[in-house]
């Protein structure tokens, strides 16, 4: 039976998502008893990060919106039943850097592969593993490019780093629309304020999701 916390981290180009796993992750295991496990999409198994290879040096790009959608399934259905799946059922928290909701933005931004078989897809891959919170760290697209820019130094753009500004403009459109469409599992945070407030405003979320027991008690059951 599931018993863990499956928390989720979307957005836009350097929003953000990595630097606040590593922090949600060190302030869960300085306070809390149970295992965390973080994690990545594309990725998160041998298999996945080849197709994560494959798919960001733009290898698939000719496949078209749904073509890709299918490889990101694909090595996503690796990732839930070698990662997600058995790390929930021990009871973790489990944090992944992007998930369905990436597939459903960048995929579906164009708007060349229809949301109802984006929605088929997702209900086919994900059989039933849903998560429970996720973050949508939100901010203007230039900010967010400029950063992962900065970030990378000498480094080429990958297969969706270098797509328009209209398309990175859609993006942060559709994530606000899935954050609409289901307010109870998305929180929007204000991506564009120092990194520190963005934590204070992911770490409360949690808490208000799953209060702590009383004062003095370690475990965040
Ligand atoms: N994709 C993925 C799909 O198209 N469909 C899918 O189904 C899935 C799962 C993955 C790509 O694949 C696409 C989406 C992506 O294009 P990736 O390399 O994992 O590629 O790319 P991203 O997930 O976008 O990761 P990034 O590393 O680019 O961005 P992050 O993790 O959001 O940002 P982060 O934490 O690395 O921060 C970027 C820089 O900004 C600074 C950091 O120090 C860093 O230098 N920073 C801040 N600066 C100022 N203020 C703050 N608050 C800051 N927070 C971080």
């Amino acid at each position: 039976m599931r018993k863990g916390r499956f928390i989720t981290f979307e957005g836009g180009e350097g929003a953000g998502k990595s630097t606040q796993i590593r922090r949600l992750a060190a302030a869960l295991r300085a306070g809390h008893a149970r295992e965390v496990v973080v994690t990545r999409e594309p990725g998160g198994t041998p298999l996945a990060e080849r197709l994560r290879a494959i798919i960001l040096a733009g290898k698939a790009r000719d496949l078209g919106d749904f073509g890709e959608a299918l490889l990101f399934s694909a090595a996503r259905i690796d990732h839930i039943d070698r990662i997600i799946r058995p790390a929930l059922a021990r009871g973790a928290y489990l944090l992944c850097d992007r998930f369905a909701d990436s597939t459903r933005a960048y995929q579906g931004a164009r708007g060349g592969a229809g949301e109802d078989i984006l929605a088929t897809l997702e209900r086919v891959t994900l059989d039933g593993v849903r998560p429970d919170l996720t973050f949508i760290l939100d901010l203007p697209p230039e900010i967010g490019l400029e950063r992962a820019e900065k970030r990378r130094g000498q480094g080429g753009v990958d297969r969706f780093e270098g797509e328009a500004l209209a398309f990175h403009a859609a993006l942060r459109e559709k994530f606000l629309d899935i954050a609409r469409a289901e307010p109870d599992r998305c929180k929007v945070i204000d991506a564009s304020t120092p990194e520190d407030e963005v934590a204070e405003a992911i770490f409360s979320a949690c808490l208000k999701k799953w209060p702590l027991p009383a004062l003095g008690e370690k475990q965040w059951a």
